[in-house]
């Protein structure tokens, strides 16, 4: 549509991008809205691979050097340059992920926040100082940067998922090699282009190369997680892709964190405000049309409600705005591409199959959008926790199963692989403790009356199992990007006693 492309033009333009500098013929940015063909950049060659994780390390040997606050200061800055250009990074969020535009703005905003964060950390790095058993001593913690860090991002968080570990890596001295999904290297460009601001209103001791973009695809990314200048990789994606990284990560002894696939549950107990409960559901499951990885994907709800939230999600589902996620009055835009549609129809039909009654699910034709793949979210009521649940499938399905004992809705929540996010419903604070208790869930997260997703970077973002395990963003997420020095001084007039045995000298 000519539309989208003038407002390309002009968010690029307007953020400091020159996309000529980046065209090509490699990597196709089509966008969801419509399907339309953005831009085709070039991807990175391995030789200029090699060249940008060399800079990335000249880059780390310098600003390990630079005082912890000086380096808040420059992501101080960053944000301040997100704050400006917040309107033109989440338009473009949209247009090449898809997202509606709250929701895109909603990505830059937590870009913002974890600036924020990490510019009062930048202050707080602190180590423990600890008891010695020994006379005349005292034993200190040091927490020292650790070198490149190379993030691999996915296309459903194009630009906060960056930001989560960037701004925590650049406060803690290292520098940052970016290689992001290939389905969205328009917004990674543009978010590069911001930093390369805030770099250039820094001053002189800001490295050039401390933060590189890698555009290309597995094959490049491959290489950067396999550079033995990287110590720790921060991969956001699929289960198949994590596994890799983490399997190449073990062979040199580098460190990771991961956040892979979800299937995340919620359980509606008895004394649940039901009300509060059809809306968290909904927005947990349709929002981002189901392809966030805290998505809510299975409902376990107790027999005595099922009959009243059950219908009245049913009621929700027929009326929700799908559409042009550009529009206002939209809430669900498109799948990223045919592939996710497909994904989606496979999976229902695997439901129907297992004897799942299916409501919505098929394909919505969007006027202007034509080739965009929207769809009508599904609801899908399942006699049992069956095979086709205990996958992640990257579309708005849930699946609803009917309980009677909050043990066996437990054990339901927990009997996938994932292990991301998870919820209950419930005004008993027996229920509630027993949730979040050492026998209640075993996800990362585990929320009282909130849905699963739109987790804040306050908390240490991640989950369990085959999630990876791994934290980013808040909390004490920040130690997995720095080693660790423990430090003892001898401030006595001898060593030790086992260390003063006599020889001569
Ligand atoms: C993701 O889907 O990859 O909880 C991350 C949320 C977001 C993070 C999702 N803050 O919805």
């Amino acid at each position: 549509m000519e539309t989208n492309q003038v407002t390309l033009a002009a968010q690029l333009s307007e953020m400091g991008v020159r996309l000529a500098d980046y065209e090509g013929k490699d990597i196709v940015s089509t966008s969801p809205v419509s399907g339309q063909v953005l831009a085709t950049l070039r991807a990175d060659s391995a030789d200029q691979v090699k060249a940008k994780i060399d800079r990335a390390h000249a880059a780390f040997l310098q600003w390990r050097n630079v005082p912890a606050p000086r380096r808040g200061e420059l992501v101080r800055l960053f944000g301040e340059e997100l704050r400006t250009h917040k309107e033109a990074l989440g338009k473009l969020v949209t247009l090449e992920a898809g997202k509606i535009l709250q929701e895109g703005l909603g990505e830059v905003q937590e870009m913002i926040d974890i600036c924020d964060f990490a510019v009062g950390l930048s202050r707080q790095l602190y180590g423990l100082t600890i008891a010695s058993e020994r006379p005349g001593h005292r034993m200190m913690e040091v927490w020292h940067p650790l070198g490149v860090v190379g993030v691999i991002s996915a296309f459903n968080f194009p630009v906060a998922v960056w930001a989560w570990n960037a701004a925590l890596a650049f406060v803690c001295g290292n520098s940052v090699t970016w290689k992001p999904s290939e389905k969205t290297p328009l917004t990674a460009v543009a978010v590069h282009a911001l930093f390369q601001k805030a770099l250039a209103r820094f001053g002189s001791d800001a490295p050039a190369g401390l933060a590189e973009l890698i555009i290309g695809d597995r094959e490049a990314g491959s290489q950067m997680v396999n550079d033995k200048r990287v110590p720790l990789v921060s991969a956001t994606g699929s289960t198949r892709m994590g596994r890799q990284v983490a399997q190449d990560c073990a062979i040199r002894l580098a460190k990771t964190i991961l956040e892979l696939g979800g299937n995340n549950a919620m359980i509606v107990a008895p004394s649940a405000d039901l009300e509060m409960a059809v809306r968290a559901i909904t927005f947990s499951a349709v929002g981002t049309a189901g392809q966030r990885c805290t998505t809510l994907r299975r409902l376990f709800v107790h027999d005595s409600v099922y009959d009243t939230v059950v219908p009245r999600l049913k009621k929700v589902y027929a009326g929700l705005p799908i559409g042009n996620p550009l529009q206002k009055t939209t809430l669900i835009g498109p799948l990223i591409d045919r592939a996710a549609f497909d994904g989606m129809q496979t999976a229902l039909a695997a439901a129907r199959a297992e004897q799942g009654q299916v409501f919505g699910g098929e394909r919505v034709i969007v006027a202007g959008c034509e080739d965009g793949y929207y769809v009508q979210p599904a609801l899908v009521e399942m006699p049992a926790q069956t095979n086709v649940m205990q996958h992640e499938t990257f579309a708005p399905i849930l699946y609803i199963v009917r309980y009677t004992d909050l043990q066996q809705a437990i054990a339901l929540n927990n009997g996938v692989p994932q292990g991301l996010s998870s919820s209950i419903f419930t005004t008993d604070v027996r229920e509630a403790e027993t949730f979040m208790s050492d026998s209640g869930s075993d996800c990362g997260i585990a929320n009282v009356n909130i849905g699963p997703s739109g987790a804040e970077i306050g908390g240490a973002f991640g989950g369990e199992k085959e999630t990876g395990g791994g934290r980013e963003s808040g909390s004490d997420a920040w130690k997995a990007y720095m080693r660790r020095s423990t430090n003892t001084i001898n401030y006595s007039h001898s060593l030790p006693l086992a260390q003063s045995i006599s020889f001569d000298i």
